[in-house]
C-alpha cells in the first residue's frame, strides 16, 4: 500500500494518547457511518458496541491522509474487531453502508433517539417509555403525562424547552451565557478565573450545552459563591431551572477506595441549569420552531419571545485541581477515557477531574496548568483543538 511518506505506523500505534484528533480531518465520508453507529448503539443501551465504533472513529480521525484501500489500515491499533472493518471496507467500495440505512430506519431507533434527547430522560428510561407504554415522541410523552408521572422535574423542563434544548448552541450564545456569569460573579467576589470548557473550547461552533468553570486565587475562596450567584442569576431571571449539586470531594472517596476504577463522575460542587438566554433581533431564528409544549405553565410563542432556553453547567472548582478540571471538562469524552486507561495501566497513576494519584508513592501530583498535567502524564502537550477524539 502507498502510504504518504511522513506517516510512521509504529509511532502512531505507539500510544494512541499522542495521536491528533483535529475537527477537520481527511476522511469524513468513513468516519460518518462508525459515528452513526455509535450513537445508535449510544441510544439502543450498548455502551459496550458504542465504545467500539467511537475508538474506530477516532482512528480514523487521527490520520494524516485519505485512505483509499482497506489495507491501508493494516495493523493499525484501535479498528477494533472485524466489524468495523467491514463497515469500513463497505462504504469504500460503495460509498454508503447498507447496515447504516437499515438502521437508521429503524422505528425503535428514531424512538429511542428522540425520547432519550429530552433533558433528564437516558437511554434505561427511554427503553422503558418506549417498551412499557407505546412512547414514541415528545407528544406521546405529553399526552401520557399524569399516566408516566415522571418524578425527574428536569424531565418536565425537558419537554416543556424541548424545541430551543434541541437547538445547537452557537459559540455566540454560549459567549453571551459566559459574559452573563461572569459580570453576576464580579459583583459577588472578584478575582475569579472563568472559562468555557467542553466542546467549545476545542474548537466546535456548536454544542449541545454550555459548560462553564470557575475558580478563585486560592483553595477555599469558592466556598459559597456558586449558591450566590444561582440566587443572583434567579433575581435577574436569567434561571428556568436548576438543580444545585453539593461538593462531595474527599480524597480518600476520590482517590483510594477504589484506585483501579476508572471514576468519570466528579465531585465539583456544581449548578446544572436551563438558562432564559435574552436574544437580539438578529439571534431570534426565522424558522417558527415545530414544537411547542405547554405542561403547566403557559408558553409565549415565538413571536413574543426574545430569549431561549439554553441548558449550562457551571462548575466551581478548588484553584489546586484547576488544571486538572479544565482537562476533564474540556473532554472530548473518549480522549479522558484513554488518558484515564493510559494512566492507570501504564503509569500506576489514577487521574480524574480533581487530580493526578501516584497509586505507589500514595499522593497527589499537583498541576498548575494543562501543560503540567501533560508532563506529568509523561506525554506532549496537545492543543485542545486536537482533542477531538
Ligand atoms: P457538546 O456539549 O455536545 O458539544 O459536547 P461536549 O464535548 O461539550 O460534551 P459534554 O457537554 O457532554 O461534556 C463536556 C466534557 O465534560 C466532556 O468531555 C465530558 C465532561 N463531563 C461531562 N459531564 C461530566 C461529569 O459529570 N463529570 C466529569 N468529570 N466530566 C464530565
Ligand atoms: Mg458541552
Amino acid at each position: 500500500a502507498k502510504l504518504p511518506k511522513k506517516f510512521e505506523k509504529n509511532r502512531f500505534n505507539e500510544n494512541i494518547c499522542e495521536r491528533n484528533a483535529p475537527l477537520q480531518h481527511h476522511n469524513q465520508v468513513l468516519v460518518e457511518p462508525l459515528l452513526f453507529l455509535n450513537e445508535y448503539w449510544t441510544v439502543m443501551g450498548d455502551e459496550r458496541r458504542a465504545l467500539a465504533y467511537s475508538k474506530a472513529a477516532a482512528t480514523i480521525k487521527c490520520l494524516p491522509f485519505t485512505v483509499t484501500t482497506l489495507t491501508e489500515l493494516d495493523d493499525l491499533k484501535g479498528l477494533g474487531s472485524g466489524h468495523c472493518l467491514k463497515v469500513i471496507q463497505e462504504t469504500l467500495e460503495r460509498g454508503h453502508c447498507q447496515e447504516v440505512i437499515v438502521k437508521r430506519d429503524s422505528m425503535k431507533f428514531q424512538s429511542l433517539k428522540i425520547l432519550s434527547s429530552v433533558y433528564g430522560i437516558g437511554p434505561s428510561l427511554a427503553l422503558k417509555l418506549h417498551s412499557n407504554h407505546g412512547v414514541s415522541s415528545v407528544q406521546d410523552i405529553l399526552k401520557l403525562w399524569n399516566q408516566l408521572a415522571l418524578a425527574d422535574e428536569r424531565i418536565k423542563v425537558g419537554v416543556t424547552y424541548y424545541a430551543d434544548l434541541s437547538t445547537p448552541v452557537s459559540c455566540t450564545l454560549a459567549k453571551k451565557i459566559k459574559g452573563i456569569v461572569e459580570y453576576e460573579l464580579s459583583i459577588i467576589k472578584d478575582d475569579f478565573r472563568i472559562e468555557i470548557a467542553g466542546g467549545f473550547r476545542r474548537g466546535k461552533k456548536n454544542g449541545h450545552d454550555v459548560d462553564i468553570l470557575i475558580t478563585y486565587t486560592t483553595d477555599g475562596e469558592e466556598k459559597g459563591i456558586l449558591s450566590s450567584l444561582m440566587k443572583h442569576l434567579n433575581h435577574k431571571g436569567y434561571i428556568l431551572h436548576w438543580r444545585l449539586e453539593k461538593s462531595s470531594f474527599d480524597e480518600e472517596a476520590v482517590f483510594t477506595r477504589s484506585p483501579d476504577q476508572i471514576s468519570v463522575m466528579d465531585h465539583f460542587e456544581k449548578s446544572f441549569c436551563v438558562f432564559k438566554c435574552p436574544l437580539q433581533g438578529n439571534e431570534i431564528p426565522e424558522t417558527e420552531r415545530t414544537i411547542r409544549i405547554d405542561v403547566n405553565e403557559p408558553f409565549p410563542s415565538q413571536e413574543q419571545r426574545n430569549w431561549r432556553a439554553i441548558r449550562v453547567d457551571l462548575i466551581m472548582v478548588p484553584k489546586s485541581q484547576w488544571a486538572y478540571a479544565l482537562l476533564g471538562w474540556t473532554g472530548s469524552k473518549l480522549f479522558m477515557r484513554m488518558l484515564r486507561h493510559y494512566s492507570n495501566a501504564h503509569l500506576q497513576k489514577t487521574l480524574n477531574s480533581h487530580g493526578l494519584w501516584d497509586k505507589r508513592e500514595n499522593k497527589l501530583i499537583p498541576a498548575e496548568s494543562e501543560e503540567d498535567v501533560f508532563k506529568n502524564l509523561g506525554l506532549s502537550y496537545k492543543d485542545p483543538s486536537h482533542r477531538n477524539f
